[in-house]
């Protein structure tokens, strides 16, 4: 462990306080205290619309201050980074004012509700580039160590060619249906339902991994339970029921087959009606070498099949990701005591700040949030028209 002194300072300001504000909240704490940064995040202020819950939100989650009002943040000197944790509905305005205003930005994905909001956004990003102010999205999976690998051992070849990819989002918080209507189920704020929300995080693994891109694609949503409890009080995804009900306006469940620019085949599904699944982020390559299998509810584990093996002998083996050798593992603990859902997030702060001190584009950048965005709706049209869809390069 190192103690951050006498570095620059980065000072932050976290916009939402919810379900990802807390996970980004712990990601900006620990991340200096256990990975040996090159500047010292500072937790300045969380910003949220009531000041009583921003201030609540500040002595419980560990930020200096709070306030009520983004935009008088985004004036403030004593600020460097935007960290926006919102719902999709005000990522493109308080981004684009964020780097306008020559602030770093960190926004969670998906990037935005429309393909028109994430293409200003990729714009503002790059005028901001000009003058050394950065931009990422959070597709927070990336970081967990097991994908990190496969990505790694994909580049390296040992799968050879990729033929297919097997993508699967599976949740279930929302099967029963008096379940009520969160921000995540109203189109006007999130966008998209479960296509957005979690096949976004399906769609950027399966393009990282592969380090290919999604070309065509053809799918179907459906709205299982089309009205529901509105919710008296909503956090992350519980909530309460209230007596009045309102409809839902996006889908419970995408699923899609897809064409890549390499050649291989995809097949995606995002629900959230699949009951017993919890976080169930299912990846698996088959390439012309041999396979890699992923599965989130045992993340600590990625499964690899080489196919040069002789057939008596050879099978899928299951690799326990927790060695100091495998990505983002060695600053944590000894083999075999493993990570969760959190440190993903503590790694991509880990990733943004090394690249913000060394004057480089993190990656995923907006452009890459843009290209997601496109297959989202790619998806979307599909769904409507009963026709393929080609995503622009
Ligand atoms: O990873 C997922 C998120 O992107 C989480 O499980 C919940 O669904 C919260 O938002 C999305």
């Amino acid at each position: 462990m190192t103690h951050p002194t006498a570095r620059p300072r980065l000072s932050v300001a976290m916009i939402g306080h919810a379900f990802m504000g807390a996970a980004h909240s712990q990601a900006w704490r620990s991340a200096p205290r256990f990975f040996d940064l090159p500047m010292d995040p500072v937790m300045q202020v969380v910003c949220g619309r009531d000041a009583a819950r921003a201030a609540e939100a500040a002595e419980r989650l560990g930020w200096a201050g709070s306030s009520d009002d983004w935009r008088s943040v985004l004036e403030r000197d004593d600020v460097d980074l935007v960290d926006v944790c919102t719902p999709g509905d005000t990522h493109a305005e308080i981004a684009v004012a964020a780097l306008e205003a020559g602030k770093h930005v960190l926004c969670e994905k998906p990037l935005a509700n429309t393909v028109a909001e994430a293409e200003q956004m990729v714009a503002a990003a790059e005028r901001a580039a000009a003058h050394g102010v950065r931009a990422m999205v959070g597709f927070t999976y990336r970081r967990v160590p097991a994908v990190a690998l496969a990505r790694r051992l994909v580049e390296q070849g040992r799968i050879g060619e990729v033929r297919h990819v097997r993508a699967q989002y599976l949740q279930d918080w929302i099967a029963d249906p008096e379940a009520p209507l969160s921000w995540r189920l109203d189109r006007e704020r999130a966008g998209s339902g479960a296509l957005g929300d979690i096949g976004a995080h399906i769609i950027d693994l399966a393009q990282h991994i592969t380090g290919d891109r999604i070309q065509e694609v053809s799918g179907q949503l459906e709205t299982f339970v089309k009205e529901r409890p509105l919710a008296a009080e909503h956090s992350g995804l519980s909530g309460t029921a209230s007596a009045e009900r309102g409809p839902v306006t996006v889908d419970d469940a995408a699923v899609f087959i897809a064409r890549f620019a390499g050649g291989a085949l995809g097949t995606f599904e995002a629900t959230r009606f699949a009951t017993g699944r919890k976080n169930a982020i299912r990846v698996e390559v088959n390439g012309s070498a041999g396979s890699l299998a992923f599965d989130f509810e045992d993340m600590n584990v990625l499964e690899l099949f080489d196919a040069t093996e002789p057939a008596e002998t050879a099978g899928f083996r299951r690799i326990l990701v927790t060695e100091a050798t495998h990505p983002y593992v060695a600053a944590w603990w000894p083999a075999g005591h493993g990570l969760g859902y959190e440190h993903a997030f503590t790694h991509q702060v880990v990733d943004l700040v090394d690249a913000i001190a060394a004057g480089t584009d993190p990656a995923p950048g907006f452009a890459e949030g843009l290209q997601v965005q496109r297959v989202l709706a790619a998806v979307e049209t599909s769904s409507d028209t009963r026709a393929w869809q080609t995503i622009p390069a």
